[in-house]
């Protein structure tokens, strides 16, 4: 591969068609994935879209909730594996550290909680990107597969991290072992989505916990999620403690104020403007 090449793919060079859209609207991102043709298979050029955009949005106060998305049937069938095929594609290494883990990091450190609105199969990192995500709505077209091993792979995007804390050591291990294709219904029944709605009801389910979430306080709902982040980590105590510590927080904002406001004078609280 020549300097100019690695150069050039470090860029994340800008696809022709945008293989990543962004959509905002009245506090809420919608990212879509967007090579529906390839199942949002994900390109070099797709994942930089994708990581500028994370940083974009997260960076924004405006933005209050972010929801992540597929074009077409499927939310991502993971890594594009004809450019993995490619002479001069990078050793696997270099490429999470490059670009999925940032991506990962990204989700996982967000201010806004970020919603996977699963609309249809998310395979190999597509998985490991609707796992990383705060919650999981799913089409009843959904489904997940840890399809790695099947290419002599390890599971990678945080899915060893983030899956057992999902749905415990044995599920994760059946999934990650077996790499069977786990259906909408029993996503629900393990606990790795928490919702299924019909197909064309997906986006509309998203768009509203979106704007649910959006309405909320927002310092409330950013340490809420970095509580929850902390969760399998911490002793009863630390939790304790860490709680108190953000309920303090909390508690000297305006917003809450205003919450004991709303709730004394029977009306919806307006929380915080951008
Ligand atoms: O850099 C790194 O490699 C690091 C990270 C690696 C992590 C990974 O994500 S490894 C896992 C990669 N993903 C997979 O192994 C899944 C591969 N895809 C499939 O097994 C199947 O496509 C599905 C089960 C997801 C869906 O099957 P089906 O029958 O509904 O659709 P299809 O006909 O297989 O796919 C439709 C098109 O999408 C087809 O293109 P074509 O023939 O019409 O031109 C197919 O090649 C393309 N496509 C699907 N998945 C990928 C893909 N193209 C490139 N890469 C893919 N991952």
């Amino acid at each position: 591969m020549s300097a100019a090449d690695s150069d050039a793919r470090e860029a994340a060079p800008e696809a022709t068609t945008r293989e990543v859209l962004i959509d905002v609207a009245a506090g809420v991102a919608t990212i879509t994935l967007n090579r529906p043709a390839a199942l949002n298979a994900l390109t070099y050029a797709m994942k930089g879209q994708l990581l500028d955009g994370l940083h974009e949005l997260t960076r924004d106060r405006s933005v209050r909730a972010i929801v992540l998305t597929g074009a077409g049937r499927a939310f991502s069938a993971g890594q594009d594996l004809r450019e993995r095929l490619a002479d001069d594609a990078p050793p696997l290494d270099e490429e999470l550290g490059l670009r999925y883990n940032p991506i990962i990091r990204a989700i996982r450190e967000a201010p806004q909680p970020v919603i996977a609105a699963v609309n249809g199969v998310a395979a190999g990192a597509g998985a490991s990107l609707a796992f990383a995500c705060d919650l999981r709505l799913a089409s009843e077209a959904a489904s997940f597969a840890l399809a790695f091993g099947r290419l002599g792979l390890v599971p990678d995007s945080g899915a060893t991290w983030t899956l057992p804390r999902l749905v415990g050591a044995a599920r994760a291990a059946d999934m990650a072992l077996l790499g069977d294709t786990v259906s909408a219904s029993d996503a629900l029944s393990m606990g790795l989505v928490s919702r299924v709605v019909a197909p064309d009801a997906l986006m509309s389910e998203a768009a509203s916990a979106a704007a649910r979430i959006a309405a909320m306080a927002p310092g409330a709902t950013t340490m809420t999620k970095r509580l929850l982040g902390l969760a399998f980590d911490h002793s009863l105590q630390a939790a304790l403690a860490a709680e108190a510590e953000a309920q303090g927080i909390a508690g000297r904002d305006p917003d809450h104020l205003e919450g004991l406001a709303a709730f004394m004078e029977k009306r919806t609280p307006q929380f915080s403007p951008d």
